[in-house]
């Protein structure tokens, strides 16, 4: 029997309902991509324990606090250098400082060849922006190759609205930013290196009072009064700027409804910039706070993860969290685990470099869970820190102090020479490295383990110490800029240095 065919006008009715049903599969716009948006936060010459979350109980960073009381605080990361952009450079490529082309000292640039994470999120759909400081570069490609594409779709200084603290256009390139693309980050602070424009430039309504100098803990190797202490104070006051304006960027995520799939990470590029921190390998200067923060995809928020990490796990960490492949030159691991299981190991050793940051150095260290071994290898020369430290108000009060006599070791430590080639600390019950075991019977088997360890990641990842090597461009009493026109200058690969240099650049005084 014939079907009844439908009346004309109900078929038209039908066709119609099917037509529209099928528009919005074959003509609405993509679905807006999934993936979370990663902010890397990045404090300028800040220590681990400069914040309240990390227990210095005279610090005000309730922002950051809040975002490691209700994410993951790492208590045992590492960066690779406590030097401004050897540090940095080690992050964006997931490589050792010294395998980053001639990005091991103060200035110089990452090879031509290395790819950056942020580009390989930026080609695989992320909008990817810089603010703030940036401090990295890429050497020029060798001749008949190109140079590689850019990392960043936008790269803004950050400074504004009478702010130079490098963070005054985070919350509006978040607003700015195209739609149906994560986002990626690099929110990188001016705040808290030197000098404290942060003072000139406070905000009392805004950030609140400034810390008070009288209040403050002052760590053991530094002296106990009141240039010290106000030095302290303004390095206080950045810190808790710095903290502000994370907590604008949080607020805007929640705003716009994207808090929950935003992993954000909170950390710094070195130690402060103070005698015994910056550019040591000591915790005072190589270990950081990282905060991670991700509702979506952080279990057991709010428990800390003692487990090691290192600054050079956060490229294929970030690349993982994106879904994208690390490139094969990235020699960090993936801290993802940790973000499921807070007592997750990832990694049984952690390495650190102290390369040329305004004078000749060259030192390593491994950390293992319980201990830290470092090896110098210019054991004739002191560790005084960097030239803006060593002009600091902390520093000349223990100069004065160690010409009256009046230093314990601890203090003095910056002016020893010669140093010990080797030392040794148990970190868990000496937590700023004051006495040397290197010399102990007691633990002549855990120094022999480090050292093979350090020794294999030596061959490991090519490492060598060179017999010349970048010279002092700073006088280490002072910190005055020593004269123009020094010739042979080499790297700590033992390689030329400097043809593309700029000697305005590298000779002006406060590296920053
Ligand atoms: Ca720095």
């Amino acid at each position: 029997m014939a079907r009844p065919a439908l009346p004309r006008r109900l078929r038209a009715f039908c066709f119609a309902v099917l037509f529209l049903a099928a528009v919005p599969a074959v003509f609405a716009a993509p679905a807006a991509d999934p993936r979370p948006n990663v902010i890397l936060f990045i404090a300028d010459d800040v220590s681990w324990d400069d914040l309240g979350c990390t227990g210095n109980p005279t610090a005000r960073t309730p922002h950051i606090d809040r975002l490691a009381a209700q994410g993951r605080r790492f208590d045992a990361a590492f960066l690779t250098a406590s030097s401004c952009s050897p540090s940095r450079s080690s992050v964006v490529t997931g490589r050792y400082p010294h395998n980053n082309g001639r990005a091991s000292e103060l200035h110089e640039p990452i090879a031509a060849h290395l790819p950056w994470f942020p580009r390989l999120l930026r080609e695989s759909g992320y909008h990817t922006v810089l603010s703030g400081k940036n401090h990295m570069s890429s050497a020029p490609p060798a001749p008949g190759e190109k140079p590689q594409p850019p990392a960043f779709d936008l790269i803004d200084a950050g400074k504004g609205d009478g702010n130079s603290g490098g963070h005054a256009n985070w919350v509006r390139l978040l607003r700015e930013r195209p739609a149906g693309k994560p986002f990626f980050g690099w929110y990188a602070a001016l705040d808290a290196h030197r000098a404290w424009d942060g003072d000139d430039e406070w905000k009392v309504d805004v950030y609140g009072p400034k810390h008070d100098p009288a209040k403050l803990r002052v760590p053991p190797f530094l002296r106990d009064d009141a240039a010290t202490r106000s030095d302290l104070a303004s390095h206080a006051n950045e810190v808790t700027r710095f903290d502000h304006f994370v907590g604008l960027v949080v607020a805007e995520l929640e705003r716009q409804g994207q808090l929950a799939n935003t992993l954000i990470l909170v950390m710094a590029d070195n130690g402060r910039p103070f005698p015994r921190a910056k550019t040591r390998l000591h915790d005072s200067g190589m270990k950081t706070y990282l905060i991670a923060h991700w509702p979506a995809g952080i279990a057991q928020p709010g428990r800390p993860a003692p487990g090691l990490a290192s600054t050079i796990d956060l490229a294929p960490t970030i690349l993982d969290v994106a879904g994208v492949a690390a490139a094969p030159s990235m020699q960090g691991v993936s801290l993802r685990p940790m973000f499921k299981d807070p007592a997750a190991i990832v990694r049984r050793a952690a390495f650190s470099e102290h390369n040329w940051h305004d004078y000749e150095a060259h030192g390593r260290s491994v950390r293992t869970e319980g201990y830290l071994y470092i090896r110098n290898h210019r054991p004739g020369l002191p560790w005084q820190g960097p030239a803006d430290s060593v002009r600091s108000p902390s520093h000349q009060a223990l100069r004065s102090a160690r010409d009256a006599k009046q230093l314990t070791p601890a203090q003095a430590d910056v002016f020893l020479a010669p140093r010990p080639t080797e030392e040794l600390y148990l970190t868990s019950e000496d937590p700023n490295q004051l006495r040397n075991l290197a010399g102990d019977p007691a633990h002549a088997a855990a120094k022999a383990r480090l050292a093979k360890l350090l020794a294999d990641w030596t061959a490991a990842t090519g490492d060598t110490a060179p017999a010349q090597l970048t010279p002092d461009l700073f006088d280490r009493e002072t910190g005055a800029a020593a004269a123009k026109g020094k010739k042979g200058r080499t790297n700590s690969r033992g390689t030329p240095a400097g043809a593309e240099r700029q000697a305005d650049r590298i000779n002006a005084p406060g590296p920053r």
